[in-house]
């Protein structure tokens, strides 16, 4: 089998043997499940340094909701927001950073202050981006999105869910290679939630293999979303039981290579669990 790696910067990770545990930083006031928990920057470096602590294996690092309807957030307050905490935990060095931003000032200065991977829940459609991300050579991630947070669970219809998307991640890794982003730099992310019903979230789930077999790592955030808590008759502070199954689901089936969620310690236990058991197949 060849090794999955993902290049980020000065380093590589082999995502071969376990999904990695991405744990969730939201700096923001109005994220949907942690807003402002860590809006203080000195909260959020030490929520940080706790999630890296219970064994998240990168951070992702965001300055502004991408919630369906969330207000926008002025790129001085994004900056203000994200690029003191990215410094701070970048200068401990013990996981790579991420940063979910949509905006290049942001990203580059994220990137100057040590983040290793751009995640970009547009899929890097603004060439800006593409231009930050290629200069630093970063790791990215590309996200499918259909529309913007503002309007994009506004009734979001496909003929097919899976095949569409998936469609729309081969293009954008056909776009950013041919933009001077390598490919092993990619991570690709079907976007769970994002302008997407939950009868879109399930086909999704259910067929991310056809996104995996593009060769690249697939990024998943389910953790907390809505389609967990239609599914289970769950509010927002009970889907965490939701959320480990489904990352499991797909860790398991190794369909998701890189699992963002907010429960870090319960999804390291289990690709630790899910690992060692792989290890004993025949
Ligand atoms: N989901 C959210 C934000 N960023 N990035 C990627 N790659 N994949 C995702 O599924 C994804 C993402 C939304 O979740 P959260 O950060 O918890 O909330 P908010 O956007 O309200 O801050």
């Amino acid at each position: 089998m060849t090794p999955l790696v993902w290049h980020l910067r000065d380093r590589a990770l082999d995502l071969s043997a376990r999904p990695l545990v991405m744990g969730i930083l939201n700096v923001t006031p109005d994220s949907f499940s942690d807003g402002g928990r860590f809006s203080d920057p000195a909260l959020a470096v030490a929520r940080g340094l706790q999630l890296i602590e219970q064994g998240a294996d990168v951070l992702d690092i965001g300055g502004e909701s991408t919630r369906p309807g969330a207000e926008p957030v002025p790129l001085d307050e994004e900056l203000r927001r994200v690029v003191p905490v990215v410094r701070e935990l970048a200068s401990r060095g013990a996981v790579p950073i991420s940063v979910d931003t949509l905006k290049p000032e942001v990203a580059r200065e994220a990137l100057a202050a040590g983040a290793h991977i751009l995640n970009d829940v547009s899929g890097f459609r603004d060439p800006r981006m593409i231009a930050v991300a290629r200069d630093a050579r970063c790791g990215v991630v590309a996200m499918h999105m259909r529309g913007d947070p503002a309007t994009m669970q506004h009734n979001p219809q496909y003929a097919d869910a899976a095949g569409e998307v998936t469609a729309y991640l081969e293009e954008r890794l056909r776009a950013l290679g041919e933009s001077g982003i390598p490919h092993e730099a990619i991570c690709l992310d079907p976007g769970i939630g994002f302008g997407k019903a939950l009868e879109h979230n399930l086909e999704l789930l259910a067929n991310l293999g056809a996104i995996a077999a593009l060769g690249r790592p697939v990024c998943l955030g389910a953790s907390r979303k809505g389609f967990i808590g239609a599914v289970c008759g769950r509010a927002l502070e009970h889907r965490d039981a939701g959320s480990l199954a489904v990352a499991c689901f797909a860790a398991a089936r190794g369909t998701a290579h890189v699992l963002r969620v907010h429960d870090v310690p319960a999804a390291r236990d289990a690709v630790l669990l899910l690992s060692a058991i792989d290890r004993h197949r025949r």
